[in-house]
């Protein structure tokens, strides 16, 4: 298949965003075959697409999302316009251990559907990957439970998942004030386990105040390092603990939330190649103070990708297009930042090498948008301009 008469926004050749006017894509088999000028394009055999000066990107990833739970939290919202904390709820009781109530009652089939809409939604915006974690069941067979709805996923839409497995998201009720036997007894069997049903491509936790502290995500990390699964961690969200340090003296995939980081954590990111991965959506929906130290990531060259975070909580959003705006007008990050977050560092955030940038031989999973200007897809709010999504080599929706 030939693509003719765009604009390509490759993020892989020279200049900003890697734009080339007046070109050509061919696809051939899934996979990119050739990019250039139109003039430069080779003669193919198949169908030839006008695209009639539309933009292409790569498609969009998001690399950090908790879509698969029951219920919602909607009364939470409301009691924090009453004037109670995120923090004062969770310790109160509610808060994640609200959603994992929900969660472990409903079954694999209720888990699969409501997560679909939200999948839907992810996918209609020209998204092709999508990161899901478990972390709503803390118990074994929950946990296990969450990661077999996020592979079911996969199945039933166009659309890689990449798992994370999150037991240590939060304290169980029954494990109230025993945090250290809270992993030991179920996070460290139950990754063992998840691991041995190929259900984990990554190992997350949540290093906070309210959940695990550097050292007991450590003991996780551990296991996760014997059995040869990357890691990544909600490190400084609402406090510095020293996540940051922690999961990049682990090689972490990336850092996530990170707005207490310092610029030490900066500098330690850079060294091990970690990215940082910013969530705006979290920021927004709690009114946090605190932005990310987004000047210091771009002082030590910190790769920065930008996802949802979609969960009940803190992040009831699935738009990553919004996400991107949100990551320009909240925390200044460019345009050209925002989309190279969504595409080619979300997909160093998983791991992926064959996607997240138009380049020869990569994936043909592509967005195809009616604008003209790549800053236009950060720029307006709550407007969905994707003209088609292309995920291996096809046109999907
Ligand atoms: N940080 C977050 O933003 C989500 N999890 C986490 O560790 C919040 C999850 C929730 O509130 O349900
Ligand atoms: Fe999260």
């Amino acid at each position: 298949m030939l693509l003719r008469n765009l604009t390509a926004a490759t993020l892989s050749s020279e200049g900003p965003y890697g734009l080339i006017d007046h070109a050509a894509i061919v696809i051939e088999a899934g996979k990119i075959a050739w990019i250039g000028a139109e003039t430069d394009a080779p003669h193919i055999d198949g169908e030839t697409i006008d695209l009639e000066g539309r933009l292409v990107t790569p498609a969009l990833i998001d690399c950090h999302t908790h879509i698969v739970y029951a219920g919602n939290r909607a009364r939470e919202f409301e009691m924090r316009l009453e004037g109670a904390s995120y923090e004062e709820i969770a310790r109160a009781g509610g808060g994640i251990v609200s959603t994992v109530t929900a969660t472990r009652s409903a079954s694999e089939d209720d888990l699969v559907a409501d997560a679909l809409p939200r999948l839907d939604a992810m996918l209609s915006e020209g998204v092709a990957v999508v990161e899901v974690k478990s972390g709503y069941g803390l118990s074994q067979e929950a946990e296990l439970a969450m990661l077999r709805v996020a592979r079911r996923l996969e199945e039933l839409r166009p659309v890689r998942i990449k798992t994370s497995f999150l037991a240590a998201h939060a304290i169980p009720a029954e494990y109230d004030g025993q945090a250290d036997a809270y992993i030991d007894e179920v996070c460290v069997p139950a990754l063992r386990a998840a691991s041995a049903e190929q259900l984990v491509d990554a190992v997350d936790g949540f290093c906070e105040g309210i959940a695990f502290t550097p050292a007991q995500i450590a003991r996780v990390f551990e296991l996760a390092k014997e059995l040869g699964l990357p890691v990544k961690l909600h490190a400084e969200q609402l406090s510095h603990l020293g996540g940051t340090k922690l999961a990049a003296s682990y090689g972490a995939l990336s850092a996530d939330h990170v707005e207490y980081a310092s610029e030490e954590d900066a500098r330690a990111l850079a060294t091990a190649g970690t990215v940082a991965t910013i969530l705006p959506g979290a920021f927004y929906t709690l009114r946090e103070k605190q932005a990310p130290p987004i000047e210091s990531f771009r002082a030590h060259g910190v790769p920065m990708a930008i996802a949802t975070d979609s969960n009940p909580g803190s992040s009831p959003l699935s738009s990553m297009l919004l996400t991107m705006n949100m990551a320009c007008t909240l925390f200044r990050m460019t345009p050209e930042e925002a989309l190279r977050g969504a595409t080619e560092h979300a997909a160093r955030a998983l791991g992926l090498s064959d996607c997240g940038t138009i380049k020869k031989g990569l994936r043909a999973d592509l967005a195809i948008w009616d604008v003209t200007h790549p800053a236009e897809l950060a720029y307006r709010i709550g407007f969905n301009p994707l003209h088609a999504r292309i995920y291996d080599g096809k046109y999907a929706q």
